[in-house]
């Protein structure tokens, strides 16, 4: 059960409105309702812009290359659909260009952006040694450059991150509570994509801080069907360790495969998810009765790709930009949800405007 003072002592100092969300949305182990508060009044409602858009802007012709290593599943639709939008709503021309989990194919769609000159280039996920060299060549032509969840190389180059060591430390705070700190886990983990090789250091260091806690087996995929791999991977491996009360599966579609495997192996009653992100499918699987999946730490993606976008319309008018960015997650509960008859991330995004960072780069000539 969750101690709701414990993990908001767990998590790092968050934004006021972050702490909000947090507060609302934590399953309480004492009864307490977990219902939203009315929405605070939030910097996400409407002000006027301060400023005129640069002229560069007006013609809406500024051309925004965004090459992505990834592109199925809800985190990346989703993350997808923000960019866009707020590419209308920056007027610029968003060119996107998927690698599909070919890692050549993106270090290729990103020397074209380059070749291409694109005003300023997102690069979303990758794999280091694959994205530097053509982000080197970026840096050399002077095209500013965002790197989403891959280390860019470059100290020219902005960072963005949803902070995975705290999304690591919120899922594994109900994990902690949920467990009394002891007992056989299962861990989903792929090495080499940045956000999970930062959430797995976290992982690391709690299994040293709660020597307790058994990590009995690792599995893992990420291709264009995740879940159901995950699936396959989880059933073999909860079938040969029966003792597992726990899965970490800090990716959505390896909670939703974990969640999968344990509801058709019957053992939801036993074995708790504790997962990362979240869409309105996964919603829909938290709540959804007799679910496994108990917490998942998240960001709203849709927010995140409006900041990427923000952060490079920011430096295609030559303005100032933190060179590391950071969007701060919410740890949301099967509980909170349940409570607050949330059904879908707007209603999340409306009940919690914590989820909500307009002033992470934000836009001083846009409507906010
Ligand atoms: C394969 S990497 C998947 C992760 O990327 C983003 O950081 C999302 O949070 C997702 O968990």
């Amino acid at each position: 059960m969750h101690e709701l003072w414990d993990i908001v002592r767990r998590v790092k100092p968050a934004p006021l409105l972050g702490v909000v969300a947090l507060l609302a949305l934590a399953g309480c182990s004492q009864g307490a309702p977990a219902t939203p508060s009315a929405p605070a009044p939030s910097s996400a409602s409407a002000a006027a812009p301060s400023v005129s858009p640069p002229a560069t802007f007006a013609g809406g012709n500024v051309r925004i290359a965004l090459v992505r290593q990834l592109s199925s599943g809800d985190y990346f639709e989703q993350w997808l659909a923000g960019a866009q939008a707020e590419a209308k709503a920056l007027n610029v021309r968003l060119e996107v260009s998927s690698g599909d989990g070919n890692n050549d194919k993106q270090a290729l769609n990103l020397e074209q952006a380059v070749t291409a000159k694109s005003d300023a280039i997102i690069v979303d996920h990758g794999f280091a040694q694959t994205v530097q060299p053509a982000i080197k060549k970026a840096v050399a032509a002077e095209i500013p450059l965002v790197a989403f969840d891959v280390d860019p190389g470059s100290p020219q180059a902005v960072a963005l991150t949803q902070d995975d060591h705290q999304i690591a430390e919120q899922a594994l705070g109900a994990l902690k509570t949920d467990t009394g700190g002891s007992g056989e886990v299962l861990y989903v983990y792929v090495a080499g994509f940045a956000p999970l090789d930062r959430r797995d250091e976290t992982w690391e260091q709690f299994k040293k801080d709660n020597p307790g806690i058994k990590q009995v087996a690792q599995i893992g995929v990420v291709n264009s069907s995740t879940a159901s791999a995950v699936a396959d991977q989880a059933k073999a491996a909860l079938q040969a360790n029966p003792g597992v009360k726990a899965i970490f599966a800090p990716y959505d579609e390896f909670a939703k495969g974990a969640a999968l495997a344990v509801k058709e192996l019957g053992l939801a009653d036993k074995v708790k998810i504790y997962g990362a992100d979240i869409s309105t499918a996964d919603i829909g699987v938290m709540t959804e009765a007799g679910s496994p999946w108990v917490a998942t730490s998240a960001t709203d993606p849709a927010n995140v790709g409006r900041v990427a976008v923000r952060a490079a319309a920011l430096l295609v008018a030559g303005e100032n930009v933190d060179r590391a960015l950071s969007v701060p997650p919410s740890l949301i509960t099967q509980q909170g949800l349940r409570d607050a008859g949330i059904t879908s991330v707007e209603q999340l995004t409306r009940a919690f405007p914590g989820l909500t960072t307009p002033d992470v780069a934000r836009v001083p000539w846009a409507a906010s």
